[in-house]
């Protein structure tokens, strides 16, 4: 693949083109991918919840100081999350998955939608939103059947210990990101979709990739700290752009 895109081609063309040709894509996205599902994304100005940022009530520092509220925090997440679906972005993305099958999508998101969408080739590397996980032995259920009514937190069925989020929070380590880093090393080509580029180890993905030779797409309607190593910077919305680069 080349370089740079060819005089004859423009920068979407020369996307598609390397997309296609792509043996061992990976794929990285954060909350931008959702936007469109009507998931608020972190950062944006829909990122508040009662004032507070997400970093200051998704650590274990919050939980252990005020379980109420950062369960009041995810109740809400997930009564949104109930309301969205798969959009364009996260359908294009698992179409691409059946025609190159060697594909990896690292998402940093925790909604599920990718999955949803048909995405089978995922690692959830910031965990599941609608997961419930025991604090004490780790013990996982499913939270989607829970209606949102129900205020209580949820404690453990074997061992009765309090409950929390299955996602991973702020200052604790990411327990997939060693075979990401490992996927990311052997990729021919990353697409990075939706992310802000400030959490790490997350957005290192891209950076490992591209210093071990791969080609760099991103799509994103703003700049980020990964457009700098992005042979590609595509300015645009996922669920627009991504139907027409992948198809
Ligand atoms: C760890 C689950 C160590 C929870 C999440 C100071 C400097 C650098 C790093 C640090 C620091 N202080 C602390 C750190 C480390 C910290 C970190 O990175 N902090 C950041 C805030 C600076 N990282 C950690 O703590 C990680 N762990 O380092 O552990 C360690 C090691 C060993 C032993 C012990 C400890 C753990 C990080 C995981 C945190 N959990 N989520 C939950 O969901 O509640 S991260 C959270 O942010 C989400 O997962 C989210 O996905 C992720 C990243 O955000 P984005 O996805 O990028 O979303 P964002 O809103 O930021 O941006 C949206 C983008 O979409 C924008 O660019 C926008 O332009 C674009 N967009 C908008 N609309 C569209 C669009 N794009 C396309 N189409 C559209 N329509
Ligand atoms: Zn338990």
């Amino acid at each position: 693949m080349t370089g740079h895109p060819t005089d004859s081609t423009g920068p979407r063309e020369q996307a598609r083109e390397w997309l296609q040709a792509a043996r061992r894509p990976l794929v990285l996205t954060g909350a931008g991918v959702s936007a469109e599902s009507g998931v608020p994304t972190f950062r944006g100005p829909d990122g508040m919840w009662r004032g507070h940022r997400p970093e200051e009530l998704a650590t274990p520092d919050a939980f252990s100081r005020d379980p109420e509220m950062v369960w009041e925090f995810y109740r809400w997440r997930r009564s949104v999350l109930r309301g969205c679906a798969p959009n364009p972005a996260h359908v294009a993305l698992a179409r691409y998955e059946s025609s190159h099958p060697d594909l990896l999508l690292v998402t940093q998101n925790v909604d599920g939608l990718h999955r949803l969408a048909g995405s089978t080739r995922i690692q959830e590397i910031h965990g599941r939103l609608m997961i419930d996980r025991c604090s004490a032995c780790g013990l996982e259920s499913d939270a989607s059947p829970r209606d949102e009514a129900d205020r209580r937190i949820p404690m453990c069925g074997s061992c009765g210990a309090i409950c929390r989020p299955g996602v991973v929070w702020f200052g604790e380590p990411v327990p997939l990101i060693g075979s990401a880093f490992e996927a990311a090393g052997s990729a021919d080509l990353v697409l990075v979709v939706g992310t802000s580029g400030v959490v790490e180890p997350a957005a290192s993905v891209a950076r490992v990739a591209r210093s071990a030779g791969a080609e760099v797409i991103e799509v994103n309607p703003e700049a980020t700290p990964l457009s700098a190593l992005s042979d590609l910077s595509l300015r645009g919305k996922a669920a627009e752009l991504l139907p027409e680069l992948l198809s």
